[in-house]
């Protein structure tokens, strides 16, 4: 199984403040932990990591034909952009939603999602575990 992580803007800053909300854990943790959860599974897992819309979903075209599954945290786009949605809707591919926070806890402006309207599962508020369970939610019902 091929699985695409993608990340959305200032995920690379993670580590670097607000440990309150996103917990003490660098992006280089974030790359570490998929890293091993690759290993542990054995399955190729490969990361992109974008501040600009545009990018993300560029990368989510070329999963087309190439990945079998997407573990996609949108970051601040998840509360804006239809252009992601659109983009997961046209490929098609099983994608699973992370958010690092517990955004359901937070302002109201973060509990709207326009890219899980096209994911099969979301995932919130476990921190960088969230994005093995990610993984493995795919393994379970696509691998
Ligand atoms: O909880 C999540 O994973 C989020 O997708 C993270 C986004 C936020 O806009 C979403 O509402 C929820 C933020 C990404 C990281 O932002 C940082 C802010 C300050 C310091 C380091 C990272």
């Amino acid at each position: 199984m091929k699985l695409l992580v993608i990340n959305g803007p200032n995920i690379n800053m993670l580590g670097i403040r607000e440990p309150g909300i996103y917990g003490k854990n660098t992006f280089a943790d974030l790359l570490a932990l998929l890293q091993d959860t690759a290993q542990a599974e054995n399955v190729v897992i490969n990361q992109f990591q974008s501040n600009h819309e545009g990018s993300l979903v560029d990368k989510i075209q070329e999963a087309y034909g190439n990945y079998d599954g997407i573990v996609i945290n949108p970051a601040a786009y998840t509360h804006t952009s239809v252009a992601i949605l659109d983009a997961l809707k046209a490929v098609s591919i099983p994608a699973v939603e992370v958010h690092i926070s517990d955004v359901d806890s937070r302002e109201p402006f973060r509990q709207i999602s326009y890219p899980s309207m096209a994911c099969v599962h979301t995932i919130k508020g476990h921190g960088l575990e969230g994005y093995r369970e990610a993984v493995l939610y795919l393994l379970d019902h696509y691998g």
